[in-house]
């Protein structure tokens, strides 16, 4: 079975502990892990299945703290992982710069494709709704951006990391697969 690592990374009180609660109680919490600066959740989601269709996948979704008193565990929390989801604020100018910084050392640094992040516009109820998409300069121009709104269009976003996943998924299964080809040829 393919096992997959997603990090919730991102300033503090974006949304991100709010949204991973949200995106995972749809399928099978299975366990439920409280540590120092981040908490593991496991779940399924019965539209994802690896390449061979009928496979399961399993994800861990790591909702990791923003706050930068645990830089020291960050090495830990990047170790293996198949994907990096940035949560922030759109309505926090502080925020776009913040998001720069986890961009470059939980996806540049670790040397993850574009693909495998995401970037999550997370509008928290009664913050002045959409105003738009933020103007983000490059490298994060590039990336996927996505809006959040479980008030207003909870299933949209349900929607979106579903796809994310798939994407995740598949670079997964094909880097394996190409370990594979490797060993037998
Ligand atoms: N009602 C509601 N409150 C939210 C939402 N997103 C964030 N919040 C509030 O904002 C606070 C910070 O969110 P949290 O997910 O803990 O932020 P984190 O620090 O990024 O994990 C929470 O205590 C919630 O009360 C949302 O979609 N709906
Ligand atoms: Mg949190």
């Amino acid at each position: 079975m393919l096992k997959a690592k997603i990090l919730f990374v991102g300033p503090c009180e974006s949304g991100k502990t709010v949204l991973a609660n949200f995106l995972t109680e749809s399928s099978d919490i299975t366990e439920y892990n409280p540590t120092q600066g981040v908490r593991i959740l496991e779940f399924e989601n019965p539209h994802v299945t690896s390449n061979n269709k009928s496979a399961r996948c399993e994800f861990e979704l790591w909702d990791c703290g923003g706050d930068s008193k645990f830089e020291s565990c960050w090495p830990a929390l990047m170790k293996d992982a198949h994907g990096v989801v940035i949560v922030f604020n759109a309505d926090m100018p502080s925020h776009l710069k913040e998001i720069e910084m986890w961009y470059s050392c939980f996806v540049h640094q670790q040397l993850l494709q574009d693909t495998q992040c995401l970037l999550i516009a997370h509008h928290k109820p009664g913050s002045g709704g959409d105003t738009g998409s933020p103007s983000l300069s490059p490298p994060l121009s590039k990336l996927k951006l996505v809006h959040s709104n479980l008030e207003e269009d909870p299933e949209e976003i349900r929607m979106e990391f579903t796809k994310y996943l798939k994407s995740v998924v598949n670079s997964v299964s094909e880097s394996r697969d190409r370990e594979e080809m490797l060993i037998i040829t």
